[in-house]
């Protein structure tokens, strides 16, 4: 499909088709180069302003396909006065006009880039305004609050009686509380949208491919009984309930003279760095503890002891202070489910109905809001500092606002929509 916004779209059609179909109907027509000679057959869409995605004139110009028609048509279309889009330049105009707000163009991006069936559901749920409706409401709120309080400042004499009972710091704590609450949901939203990284480590041999085969449920790596057989880096996506799953899996690690193998070690320390979960791998019977560097770097921790299969150990999960043991088989199967559990949780994944998507920004934003008001709350009920509780609301307003883009520099939209692609 070739999509042209603007308020030339009407007269391109008309030098393309020779006709301008009525809003919004579908019309059979042939489209034409300069010499008259038709390029394709197809259907010819006409959005009038402001009643499109973009809220300006939009022509849909659907044909067969293939790479050679749709290059003959694009560059018809480029011939008669449009321009090439820039990436997310239909999803930006949509925001400039009103059409969508920040977040939810932020969503048509990310339905695209879904994931997961789960992840989809939660990006069109932000397209549809969960997130954002969440945002505005806790707005109205801040808003009455801030009301209330600079009122005070008008009315001096009757401060005292305004704070005097309490009830406007319980209101702060109350919005404190559910910006918090919001902040876990959103949370949850930007792991839907990012996914998980698991990296998969530990001494050579003791299973770490075969583990990721089998939550993998393909034999994506090489298994054999000789250690050091992963020199590489190994990324397998999947999905836990919904979760998506960067796994990456690593060579053993050991002390080794082989110039390959220590580069392998390397890069597998380098993932061990960048890990939202380590899943440090070592044989029942004699089981290693993970590497203290490990366990500081890595997000959460879980040792992962294997191959229970030949010692007769039951599945089962230990919590221990700084990590929690799973043990299972990578052979049998025994225990994997106990392990999906366990990185769901440590995630902090719930995956309930109505999970919406959210970006790592909604996320900080939402947190900086939670702690100016949380902040604003202890001014009011300390009593007194009423003007710098008035002040970390108003920063807590802004906050938000950066979520829905009420307020916005050119530098983040930039930023925003340069990572669309094009035609979006
Ligand atoms: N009995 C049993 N054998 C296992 C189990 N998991 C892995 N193995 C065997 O252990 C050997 C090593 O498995 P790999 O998955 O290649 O181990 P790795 O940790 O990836 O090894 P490197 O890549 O060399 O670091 C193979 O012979 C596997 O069949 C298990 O749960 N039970
Ligand atoms: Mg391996």
């Amino acid at each position: 499909m070739v999509r042209v916004s603007g308020p030339a779209a009407p007269a391109i059609c008309h030098a393309l088709v020779g006709f301008l179909p009525p809003p919004r109907v579908a019309r059979l027509a042939s489209f034409r180069d300069a010499a008259g000679e038709p390029i394709d057959r197809g259907l010819c869409l006409y959005f009038p302003a402001p009643h499109s995605f973009t809220g300006e004139h939009v022509l849909e110009l659907h044909g067969h396909g293939g790479p050679v028609v749709m290059d003959l048509l694009l560059a018809r279309v480029l011939a008669l006065g449009a321009r090439q889009a820039r990436p997310g330049e239909f999803s930006q105009r949509a925001y400039l006009n009103d059409k969508l707000d920040l977040a939810q163009a932020e969503a048509v991006a990310d339905l695209i880039d879904a994931a997961s069936a789960a992840a989809a559901r939660a990006a069109l749920r932000s397209l549809d305004g969960a997130l954002s409706q969440q945002v505005h409401a806790l707005v109205e709120r801040l808003t009455a609050l801030r009301v209330q309080i600079e009122a005070g400042f008008d009315f001096p004499d009757e401060e005292l009686d305004l704070f005097a009972d309490g009830r406007i710091a319980a209101e702060a704590y109350e919005l404190a509380h559910d910006l918090h609450a919001l902040v876990g949901r959103a949370g949850e939203g930007r792991l839907l949208r990012e996914g998980l990284t698991v990296v998969l480590a530990g001494a050579p041999n003791v299973g770490k491919s075969s583990l990721l085969n089998a939550l993998a449920k393909r034999e994506a790596a090489i298994v054999t009984a000789i250690p050091g057989t992963t020199r590489d880096v190994l990324r397998e996506h999947l999905a836990i309930d919904g979760l998506p799953l960067h796994l990456i899996d690593t060579a053993g690690l050991r002390d080794s003279d082989d110039p390959v193998e220590r580069e392998g070690i390397r890069r597998a320390r380098a993932e061990i760095d960048r890990a939202d979960h380590l899943l440090f791998v070592t044989e029942a019977g004699d089981p290693q503890t993970p590497p203290a560097e490990a366990l500081g770097n890595a997000g959460a921790v879980t040792r992962v002891i294997n191959k229970i299969d030949l010692v007769g150990e039951a599945p089962r999960i230990e919590p221990q202070i700084a990590w929690t043991d799973v043990y299972l088989s990578a052979h049998t199967g025994a225990g994997l489910d106990l392990l999906r559990e366990r990185i769901k949780a440590a995630a902090g994944f719930h995956a309930g109905e109505g999970q919406f998507s959210a970006r790592r920004r909604h996320v900080e934003a939402l947190r900086r809001a939670a702690d100016c008001v949380q902040r604003g709350a202890e001014l009011l009920s300390g009593g007194g500092g009423a003007e710098l509780a008035a002040e970390e609301l108003r920063l807590a307003q802004q906050a938000l606002g950066e979520i829905t883009g009420a307020v916005s520099s050119d530098d983040l939209l930039g930023r925003i929509f340069a990572t669309f692609c094009i035609g979006k």
